[in-house]
C-alpha cells in the first residue's frame, strides 16, 4: 500500500467505498429475490398477464423511471471513478520543469543503481530526536550536542567532520557540549559531511552537503538521499556495467518505488532516457526494488532511499517519529 499522501491511496479508498456500497445493494438484492422468489412461496396472483420472461422487463407493466436510472445512475458512477483515476495519470505523466525540481539521473547496471546528483542538497538529521545540532556558516562550524535531562541518548563525545573524503576528527567539550572549529570553510562544490557519535562509536547525528556531481551507488551500500515536501524528477538510464564491448547496450530494469506506488522502466540504448516524478512528505527510509527481470542477479537489485530534512527545515515530525519502529 503506497503512503498515505499519494493520489493513488486517496483512489484506492475512493474505489473500495463504491465497489463495498455497489455491492452490498447488488448482493443484497439478489438475496432477497432468492428468498422472495425462490420454490413454494405463494406466487403473485394473475402472474400471467405481466408477460414476464426471463432477460427482460415486464412488457405491460414497466416502471420507465426506474429502467431509466437502472442504466443512467451505473454509468455515472463509471464515468465519475474513470475522471478520477485519471488524477493517477496526470500525477505519472506530469513533469514539472527542471527549476521547480529536485533532479537526480539514475543508472541501472546489473546489478545495481547509481545515483548521479543534477542538484545539491544540504541535509541534517532532525535535531528534536537527535538533539544535535551542527551549524556551518563559513569558515565556522559549531556542533551544540546539548541533551535534556530525560535525553534518551547517550553523551555525544566525537565529531567527525570530511571533506571531499579528507576526514578531521573532534572532541566534544562535555562540560559545554558543545564543539567550535574554525578555519574550515564551507565550499558548495564539494562533498561535506559531519558525523557526531558516541563513546561506544554509535552514529547519533548526520549533517551532509552533496554538490551537483555526486554520485552515490547501492554496491557500496549508499543510499539514495533525497529531500521532502519537494517534487522529485529522477531521469532514467540503463547502462552496460563493462562498456568494452560499444555493441552490448545493457539490459532492461524497472526502477520501482513502492512506497509511492511508481515505477518506471529504464529501457537499454534509449538515449534520452525515460522520467519518473513523486512528492515525498515523509521523512524515513524506504525500499527501492528493480521491477524488471535483469539477470542473474536481479534479486539483488535492491536499495534504500532516505528521504530527509533539507538543512534548517523539517518534514512531518509525526510519521518520522511513527517510522522509527517500523523497521525500514
Ligand atoms: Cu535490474
Amino acid at each position: 500500500m503506497p503512503a498515505e499522501d499519494t493520489v493513488f491511496n486517496v483512489i484506492y479508498d475512493k474505489y473500495m467505498f463504491w465497489s463495498i456500497l455497489v455491492g452490498l445493494l447488488t448482493f443484497g438484492w439478489m438475496f432477497i429475490a432468492m428468498l422472495r422468489y425462490r420454490d413454494g412461496v405463494e406466487p403473485v396472483e394473475n402472474l400471467e398477464k405481466y408477460h414476464i420472461e426471463v432477460g427482460s422487463f415486464p412488457v405491460d407493466s414497466h416502471n420507465t423511471k426506474l429502467e431509466i436510472a437502472f442504466y443512467v445512475l451505473p454509468t455515472i458512477l463509471v464515468v465519475w471513478l474513470t475522471m478520477i483515476a485519471l488524477a493517477s495519470n496526470t500525477a505519472v505523466w506530469t513533469i514539472p520543469s527542471d527549476e521547480d525540481t529536485f533532479n537526480v539521473d539514475v543508472v541501472g547496471k546489473q546489478w545495481f543503481w547509481e545515483f548521479h546528483y543534477n542538484d545539491d542538497l544540504t541535509w541534517e538529521d532532525d535535531p528534536r530526536t537527535t538533539y544535535v545540532e551542527v551549524n556551518w556558516t563559513g569558515g565556522m562550524i559549531t556542533v551544540d550536542t546539548h541533551c535534556p535531562a530525560d535525553c534518551q541518548r547517550m553523551e555525544a563525545t566525537n565529531v567527525t567532520v570530511g571533506v571531499d573524503g579528507v576526514e578531521t576528527d573532534y572532541s566534544i567539550d562535555l562540560a559545554a557540549e558543545m564543539l567550535s572549529v574554525s578555519g574550515i570553510y564551507f565550499d558548495k562544490g564539494l562533498h561535506s559531511v559531519i558525523t557526531v557519535y558516541d563513546a561506544e562509536d554509535n552514529l547519533l547525528h548526520t549533517w551532509e552537503h552533496l554538490p551537483v556531481g555526486t554520485i552515490l551507488s547501492t554496491a557500496g551500500g549508499q543510499h539514495l538521499i533525497i529531500p521532502c515536501d519537494e517534487s522529485i524528477t529522477l531521469d532514467l538510464h540503463s547502462r552496460p556495467h563493462d562498456t568494452s564491448n560499444p555493441a552490448y547496450v545493457g539490459v532492461q530494469h524497472a526502477f520501482w518505488l513502492p512506497e509511492w506506488g511508481v515505477k518506471e522502466d529504464l529501457v537499454p540504448g534509449l538515449e534520452a532516457g525515460t522520467v519518473m516524478t513523486f512528492f515525498p512528505n515523509d521523512a524515513g527510509t524506504f525500499p527501492i526494488r528493480c521491477a524488471e527481470y535483469c539477470g542473474l542477479d536481479h534479486s539483488k537489485m535492491i536499495g534504500n532511499i532516505d528521504i530527509v530534512a533539507p538543512y534548517d527545515e523539517t518534514c512531518d515530525f509525526d510519521s518520522w517519529t511513527n517510522r522509527q519502529g517500523e523497521g525500514y
